[in-house]
């Protein structure tokens, strides 16, 4: 063990001459520091025993091993923290003072922790969820916390109806399942009594819900937030994460076998992206509007389940966001880390809006039962990296513990003082009203936006909106529940409803629901809605299977590999056995993967290089032909050489079906990174899915 491992672990150890065995080794201690002689055997008495309670070093090891753990989060346990930072590259000193949009080129250190919502902190990675995407900026004027989501609305309007959506979502109390999914009764029977809840529905159902990875998400603050300017004028902003890579999603039939192939593959995609010097950036967009606007926009800028198309107030680019570092240790910094978005600075600020008003009460209680002390802002990956001066004190776990006398403000010894220039300014809003418990009518259209988004996908991505309503509603036991469901979707499109009671076998389609307000006139589609739309010509970040067995060609392997790197991809080789495959060279090529430890499922597409041998070999295998039938089923571009073509046809595959996505690779693999560019072999989806008939 190298010294730099050790005493990173262990900062109270100085490295002492007595605390050091022979040569380098460090010699194992107690908390106590004291030396440990046997950390094999307890102490007993005789070689067979009773143990002796008086074996102070096995009982202060399993003292600790018992509180290992502390609650895990009651909603988006399951994360993925990484450090970056983050870059001004326009100033936004004309609409706030917010020190860290000020100057151009300035760059401010970041904690980003990614999550699933509903699943516990052991569920896999591609639950069909929503995912949390949480920044927490370092800046010079205090830390604030974007608590954002990769989906710009929410289940509900008002915080009060908070615990409800997370019980119906996560596993039914009596039996605690199902985990991590949303195809059950309790949440179906929740969201169809919940109108509300629709449009956010939409997005949720889209593969926006089964992302290809963190890298190829956006990111939304949701809400509403104001911007406070040098004057102390205020405007509105909604915060945008656009990804570098572009968006890009799985199909779910590849999902639930990511789930089994590789639970892991979100944080495992990140963390390799990182390590492999390709780390992921995000622009940082920002719609900033006026009362005027709000008051022309059809719907109310405080309703978190509405958004502000694109089109109406065009986004503003102004940083970007690097995450480059991945954590030392996961439990210090992506467990402990404490978001809440109360925590702003001057410059920035919150509206009325109902659901941030809640989430600003709760953060800060839920990291009290976590962390289990005021203190956890001692931690370092919560603390400010600007000066801390208060008057605050002991507590649990005090790690800032201030000398001197003074605790105390006024005072006549000195210390911190408020200051009104410089300090946080609440934005003076006027507000008055009577008291009451009501939801405002502004927020009662449920259904208009929902609309618009279907409307905004192209008829792949609308195909699989319906797939998976279709899937969620066939897994809730209670037909009423199915049928109340597909009644909302008469609200939302004609179309989806027929195809989802088409896809239940429904008797006859419902009535449709009455809506809580006449429908607002269709609105127009909304391109950065759809994922496919605005997809980037690159292949770059993405990751090919190559399917290797002996005899393989060494010189199309050699020059496919060259081809994927120069397109900034990146390539794993799977071969029969882990060990390798011996190439028509005579050279050994070692694998990453034996075939059914890397189904075709965890790549954006695949090669297939087989000679004659490693084809008539693999025409045996099944791991090898669910790898290309999969590959094939799931629309991705599969490159081969000729001799690949019979195993092709053994695996199930009709030669004369064989679509543009299959490109030989004997040009050196030109033309099959240039078809991997394109994305998906979308129409293939529409000859492989029943559903589709
Ligand atoms: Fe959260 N949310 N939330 N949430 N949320 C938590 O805080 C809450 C909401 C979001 O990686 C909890 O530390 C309420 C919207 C993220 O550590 C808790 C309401 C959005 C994370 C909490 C919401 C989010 C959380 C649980 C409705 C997107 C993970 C553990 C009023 C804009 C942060 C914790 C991390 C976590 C409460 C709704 C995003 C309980 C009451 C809307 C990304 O405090």
């Amino acid at each position: 063990m190298s010294n730099d491992i050790y005493d990173r672990r262990n900062p109270g150890s100085g490295g002492e001459t007595h605390q050091r065995a022979e040569g380098d080794t460090p010699v194992l201690t107690t908390q106590q520091g004291v030396p440990v002689a046997d950390d094999q055997n307890t102490l007993k008495v005789g070689p067979r025993g009773p143990s002796l309670i008086e074996d102070f070093h096995f009982r202060e090891k399993l003292f600790h091993f018992d509180h290992e753990r502390i609650p895990e989060r009651v909603v988006h346990a399951r994360g993925f923290g990484v450090r970056g930072y983050f870059e001004t590259t326009q100033s936004l000193a004309d609409v706030t003072r917010a020190d860290l949009f000020q100057r151009v080129g300035e760059k401010t250190e970041v904690f980003v922790r990614f999550s699933t919502v509903a699943g516990n902190k052991g569920s896999f990675d591609l639950a069909r969820d929503v995912r949390g995407f949480a920044v927490k900026f370092y800046t010079k004027e205090g830390n604030w916390d974007l608590v954002g989501n990769n989906i710009p609305v929410f289940f509900i309007q008002d915080a009060i109806k908070f615990p409800d959506v997370v019980h119906a979502a996560k596993q039914a109390p009596d039996r605690d399942f199902p985990q991590a999914q949303t195809a059950h009764d309790n949440f179906w029977d929740f969201i169809t009594l919940t109108p509300e809840s629709m449009h956010m529905i939409m997005w949720t159902m889209s593969d926006r819900a089964i992302p290809r990875s963190f890298r190829f998400m956006e990111g939304f603050g949701v809400h509403t937030f104001r911007f406070i300017d040098a004057q102390g004028r205020s405007s509105f902003v909604k915060f945008h994460w656009k990804p570098k890579l572009g968006l890009q999603s799985v199909l779910w039939n590849e999902a639930v076998k990511i789930n089994g192939a590789d639970p892991d593959f979100h944080r495992r995609d990140l963390w390799d992206a990182i390590k492999l010097g390709d780390p992921p950036e995000w622009e940082l967009g920002v719609q900033v509007f006026d009362d005027a606007f709000a008051d022309s926009f059809p719907f109310d800028i405080l309703d978190p389940t509405k958004l502000i198309p694109e089109e109406l107030v065009p986004i503003r680019i102004v940083g970007r966001l690097v995450l480059d570092q991945t954590v030392d240790n996961f439990f210090a910094e992506t467990e402990q880390v404490a978001f809440c978005t109360q925590n702003v600075v001057p410059g920035i600020g919150f509206t009325n809006d109902p659901l941030l008003q809640g989430r600003n009460f709760s953060y800060l209680d839920t990291q009290l039962k976590r962390l289990g002390s005021p203190n956890f802002t001692h931690i370092p990956v919560n603390a400010p990296r600007c000066p801390v001066m208060n008057f605050q004190q002991d507590g649990h776990m005090a790690m800032r513990n201030p000398v001197g006398r003074v605790n105390y403000e006024p005072n006549s010894w000195g210390g911190p003082r408020e200051c009104p220039t410089r300090g946080y300014p609440h934005f003076p809003a006027a507000e008055a009203g009577e008291m009451r418990q009501v939801r405002s009518e502004s927020f009662a259209d449920h259904y208009s936006q929902a609309r618009q988004f279907y409307l905004s996908q192209l008829p792949v991505e609308q195909k699989h909106i319906g797939d998976a309503l279709v899937f969620e509603l066939s897994k809730c036991e209670r037909p009423d529940i199915r049928a109340r469901m597909v009644a909302h979707l008469r609200n939302i499109d004609e179309g989806l409803a027929a195809r989802v009671a088409n896809g239940l076998g429904l008797a006859a389609i419902p009535e449709a629901l009455p809506p809580a307000r006449p429908v607002v006139a269709d609105l127009a589609p909304s391109d950065p809605l759809s994922i496919l739309k605005r997809l980037p010509p690159s292949f770059r970040g993405r990751k090919v299977g190559i399917l290797i067995a002996d005899g393989s060609p060494s010189d199309l392997l050699a020059s496919l590999v060259a081809a994927i790197e120069a397109e900034g991809a990146v390539y794993e080789i799977i071969a029969p056995k882990v060990g390798g495959a011996v190439l028509d060279d005579g050279a050994l090529q070692p694998a990453k993967q034996k075939i059914d430890g890397g189904p075709s499922v965890l790549y954006d597409a695949v090669a297939v290089l087989l000679s004659p041998e490693g084809a008539e070999l693999l025409s045996m295998d099944k791991p090898a032909k669910d790898f290309i039938n999969d590959a094939f089923a799931h629309c991705k571009v599969i490159g081969h050489t000729e001799a690949a073509l019979p195993f092709f046809e053994k695996a199930g595959l009709s030669l004369a079906e064989l679509d543009e996505g299959f490109v030989g690779v004997a040009d050196g693999g030109k033309a099959f990174i240039a078809a991997c560019r394109n994305g998906r072999v979308w129409a293939r989806e529409l000859k492989t899915d029943l559903d589709a008939i």
